[in-house]
Parts: structure tokens; sequence; C-alpha cells
């Protein structure tokens, strides 16, 4: 594959965008070489600036669960475009699209939307220590809530990717509140409790991780967080910019029947344009300004033309929701099929996977937290990335990412992706 023009933007870009990128891990800094620019994308494939098609399994990092430029919500925006974009005004798709997530997520009465992941959740802890008037929060080393200062202590993602897990900018004063535990493991997080006793406002947690690659909850650990926090007045915030309406039309609250507080969004529910979202019961909810004290305000939350995307997305999730058991379906075949071809060429390898989240993690030992998934080989993992691409599958360029499988991908794609796993892993 021939990548001169992505090249060549790259050089233009970096003189006036730090990086040339709007977000880091986009650069390709974990795996070494250029970013390729994309000219345009439909369905499965990402037609980059060179002319080559790429199989794409990010999918703008899980965007686009039923493919790029998918023609319901092309064709929402277009119209709503006609109309006006924002008005800094209710309207009422707002009301519609919060009436449809309602009734498809369990524990939400209310929600509140906002313009990113990263407002989704930044709000929802500010609303969980207004809420509970306690001021410590509980997260997750490799966890990634987005980028606001509370969360960016051992973030996963981009910040771990980047090898800088703590920030500078983010204050001591900031950090003494944020109280890091391992993921999968109960006990850590019983005594980080037990030592701040009544001063704990929320555990927010990714209820399947994504950003140190994939991992699922190990049997009985979100239950046993559910029992700590009913027993400790502690707000457990389910981070869903990931998982909701990916996993399930309900996501994990669905999926794994363990009941959050507080449930954030990103992604999938703006349908590819800028929409995050937090949501929980009218009690909570209703600490919100201006019903009550806890302040949150976005110029563009809410606006007509990322609502339309995003009424437009759930509605095609909501009215099939036979979706997600197919995507289940294609993601476990490339599973088998992948595995199949490491192990044949004796490349030690292990693989995660939950509903259409999938990774590749190049160490023997299972990966079930941010220590495991840091083990993993870098220097194999960058191999196959670029292998992949010269074999035309775009996969995420970094071990600390899950792959993000979209219901556009056809059995062919799959096998078409197999083949590629079997050629590059001759050479790793
Ligand atoms: P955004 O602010 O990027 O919309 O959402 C932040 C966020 C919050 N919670 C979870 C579980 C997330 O995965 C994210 C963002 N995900 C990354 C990919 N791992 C976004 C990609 C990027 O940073 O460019």
């Amino acid at each position: 594959m021939i990548y001169k023009r992505s090249s060549a933007l790259f050089v233009e870009a970096q003189k006036v965008i730090p990086g040339g990128v709007n977000s880091p891990v986009r650069a390709f800094k974990a795996v070494g070489g250029d970013p390729i620019f994309v000219k345009e994308a439909k369905g499965a494939y990402l037609y980059d600036e060179d002319g080559n098609r790429l199989i794409d399994y990010i999918n703008s990092w899980g965007p686009m669960i039923l493919g790029h430029a998918h023609p319901p919500v092309v064709n929402a925006v277009v119209e709503k475009a006609k109309k006006g974009t924002s008005f800094g005004m209710p309207t009422e798709i707002e009301t519609k699209i919060a009436e449809l997530a309602v009734s498809m997520v369990p524990n939400i009465d209310k929600i509140r939307f906002v313009n990113s992941g990263t407002e989704a959740c930044m709000s929802a802890v500010r609303l969980a220590r207004g809420f509970t008037k306690k001021d410590k929060i509980i997260k997750f080393a490799g966890c990634y809530h987005g980028h606001s200062d509370s969360f960016l202590i051992q973030a996963g993602s981009g910040a771990v990717t980047f090898g800088s897990p703590n920030s500078p900018g983010v204050t001591e004063g900031t950090a003494k509140d944020t109280l890091l535990a391992r993921y999968n493991d109960l006990e850590n997080v019983e005594e980080i409790i037990n030592s701040n006793k009544n001063e704990i406002a929320c555990i927010i947690i990714e209820p399947v991780a994504g950003n140190m690659g994939c991992i699922p909850p190990v049997e009985g650990f979100l239950e046993g967080l559910r029992s700590l926090c009913d027993a400790h007045n502690i707000l457990l915030i389910f981070d869903e910019v990931m998982t909701g309406f990916r996993l399930a039309k309900g996501g994990v609250q669905e999926l794994l029947g363990v009941d959050a507080d507080i449930v954030t969004f990103g992604k999938v529910i703006g349908g590819g344009l800028p929409v995050g979202a937090f949501a929980a019961r009218e009690e909570i909810m209703n600490h919100l300004a201006p019903l009550g004290p806890v302040y949150q305000a976005g110029t563009l939350s809410g606006n007509p033309l990322a609502m339309a995307a995003g009424l437009a997305m759930l509605t095609e999730l909501n009215d099939h929701s036979e979706i997600f058991d197919s995507l289940a379906k294609k993601t476990a075949y490339l599973h088998e099929g992948i595995a199949k071809v490491l192990e044949e060429k004796n490349v030690v390898h292990t693989i995660n996977r939950i509903g259409s989240m999938i990774s590749v993690h190049f160490s023997e030992k299972s990966v079930i937290d941010f220590e495991s998934a840091a083990e993993g080989n870098n220097d194999t993992f960058k191999k196959f990335f670029h292998g992949m691409l010269d074999q035309g599958i775009y996969i995420a360029p970094s071990a600390f990412e899950t792959w993000f499988i979209t219901e556009a991908l056809t059995y062919e794609d799959l096998d078409e992706t197999i083949k590629a796993v079997s050629i590059v892993a001759e050479k790793l």
C-alpha cells in the first residue's frame, strides 16, 4: 500500500495542528509511521487519500456501528441541516431522542445531552458529588473516561498509549480526590472504601473496559461493586460511552444484569456527530440546573443536527435489535478465525471478546487488568498493526484499544481479514 499523499498531508497538518492531529491516538505514536488521512468512507470501508481501500475495525472509535455514511443517518442530517443547525433554544427532536434513549436503557428516567463522552463523564461525577455531598471518586487503572482532570490519573486509551498516564496540568488538589483501583479486583476496591469511609461519592467504571484493549468484567465483579455501593451510600457510574447501544440495546446493564445509578453515553448515541449524554433515575437527575444546584451547561448541547443523527441511529437499533446478535456472531467468527491462524503459526497471543468488541494481545497470560494488558509484546503489536495495514485492514493503532465491529462487515470481509492475519503472522 502506498501512503504518499497521507504523509504529505501529515507534514502540512503538523505546521498548524499540534502533532498534526486533533486527538493524540490518531498520530500513530504507539505504532510508528505516519497516520492515514481518510478521504471518504462507506459501509465497512475507508478510502484514504492515496486511493487505498481499507476494511475499518475502528469505525471512528465506535460510532459507526451500522457502517459509514449509513443512509438513514445521512438523510436525517441533510434534511435537518436545511432547516438550521443550532438555535440554543429547546427543540422537539431533543425530547424525541431523550424519550427513545430512556425507553431503551434500564434504570434511567431522565437524560441530559452534551457534546462528548468526556463532558458526559465529567458532568456525571459532578452530579454524583453534588447528590452525595462527598468529594472522592474511585476510578480504575487503565480505564479512560475522557480528558477531564479528575480522570487523567493512570487513564487508558491515548493517555496510556502516549506513555504519560498522569498528565502534567492535573493539580495535586485534583488528583487527591481520585482514588485508583485495580480492574477486576473487588478486594482492592473494598480496601480503598474502608480507608476512605464516608468520603467517596462514586465509583466510575467502564463496565466492559475498552481502553486497555477489550477487558470484560470477571464473574461477580460488577455485582460486587453494586453491593459495595449499596452498603456505603456510593453511586455506581457505568461509563457506557463505548458499550452503550453497542453491546445491547440497553448496554451492559441489560447484557450483564447489573444496575448502575448513573450511566454515561457517547459515540453510537450521536450516530457520528458530537453527542454525549448522562442519565439516571429522576431523584438524581433533578439535582441538575436549572431544577437543582448542580451546574452543567453547553452551547451546542442537544443541537438539532446532532440530535437528528443520534435519533436516526437509535431508531435503527431499536427497530432492528437483531443487529446486536448479528454483530456478536460476526465478532465470534472473527475471533475463531484469527485464533486458528495465530495458533497454526505458533504466535503467542490471547484474544478478549464480548459482543462486538474484541482485542488481540500478544501475551500468553490472560489480560484482565491494566497490568496484564501492559505486559503484551508491543513490538509484535507494531509489526501486526503495520502488516495488517499493508494488507488493507485498519485496526486500532494501539495495543490499548479495542476493535469495534460494524454491522456493515460481510463474512467475506471477515474472511479477508483472517487471511490477512495468516499472512502477517508469518513475519511476527
Ligand atoms: P470523548 O470525549 O472522546 O467523546 O469520550 C471520552 C471517553 C469516555 N469514556 C470511554 C469509555 C471512552 O472510550 C472515551 C473515548 N474513547 C477513545 C477511544 N478509546 C476516543 C478516541 C480518542 O481519544 O481519539
